[in-house]
């Protein structure tokens, strides 16, 4: 559990608004990502987890929000092509991929979430969820083989990242361009609907996601990146456990974000 002093710690909160956010970054569509080193990624994502992001984007052609790409082996990935939100998880050649028909609001913020409950048997599927503002969606299993158990703890990105924005094949073309996102946290646990709900709900801008609100707890609140640096280019993480990630290559820092 965080303290209240590691919050008024961040030398951040002082110039932002008085919800402690007031920045988000504009990726450019060319080079622009933030990226992790996968320390706390890898073992987050061999167990259940919550990823949530803010994203305004211009359009729905093909784009990576998320990546960690080793090779076919081992990946993770959450892509948007038109109507078809994917998110792509193999664990040394065992897939799980889900699919949702959805219509992502371009021009607008909206909030996105998946979430991953691993059930620890050897038999039973893994199953994933995807959240547009604060809706479950229905996913489809794109393969149906299930993540195993053993397969689980074998996920190694080796010396592969963790990025937003990020396309592993660059030909590709398929990077965020003219796309914002506001806020991005990884939870060690799967958060109910309604947390999600909760999250959507505060705008992005009110609720912080170090504080317990309503239906929302953080208990289990391993990386929160609030994008609100404002300048430079460390995305700082909010949590105790300090996984700061790196802005390359000069996305822009815009004053929109949700509420805005
Ligand atoms: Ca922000
Ligand atoms: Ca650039």
């Amino acid at each position: 559990m965080l303290g209240l002093g590691t919050f008024i710690a961040n030398p951040y909160v002082s110039q932002s608004s008085a919800s402690g956010n007031a920045y988000s970054l504009d990726f450019d569509g060319t080079d622009d990502y933030v990226q992790w080193s996968n320390s706390l990624f890898q073992p987050a994502l061999r167990n259940s987890f919550t990823i949530t992001m803010w994203i305004n984007i211009p359009s729905t052609s093909e784009q990576f929000w998320i990546s960690a790409y080793r090779a076919s082996s081992h990946n993770f990935y959450v892509t948007l092509e038109g109507t078809e939100l994917r998110t792509f998880f193999s664990s040394n050649f065992d897939d799980l991929i889900v699919s949702s028909t959805v219509t992502v609001p371009t021009s607008q913020w909206v909030h996105f979430a998946v979430s991953c409950a691993k059930t620890g048997t050897e038999s039973a599927a893994s199953v994933m969820t995807h959240y547009i503002n604060g809706s479950k969606l229905t996913t489809s299993p794109i393969f149906s083989t299930a993540l195993t158990a053993a397969n689980q703890g074998l996920f190694n990105l080796n010396t592969s990242h963790f990025q937003i924005g990020y396309d592993p094949n660059r030909t590709n073309n398929k990077m965020l361009d003219g796309t914002l996102v506001h806020e991005f946290s990884l939870h060690a646990a799967v958060l109910s609907d309604n947390a999600i709900a909760t999250l959507y709900n505060s705008g992005g801008a009110s609720i912080d996601q170090l504080e317990n609100s309503g239906d929302y707890s953080n208990s289990n609140l391993i990386g929160y990146w609030k994008l609100d640096e404002g300048s430079g280019t460390t995305a700082t993480d909010s949590t105790a456990g300090n996984t700061d990630g790196t802005i390359n290559n000069g996305p822009v820092w815009s004053t929109s974000i949700p509420g805005s």
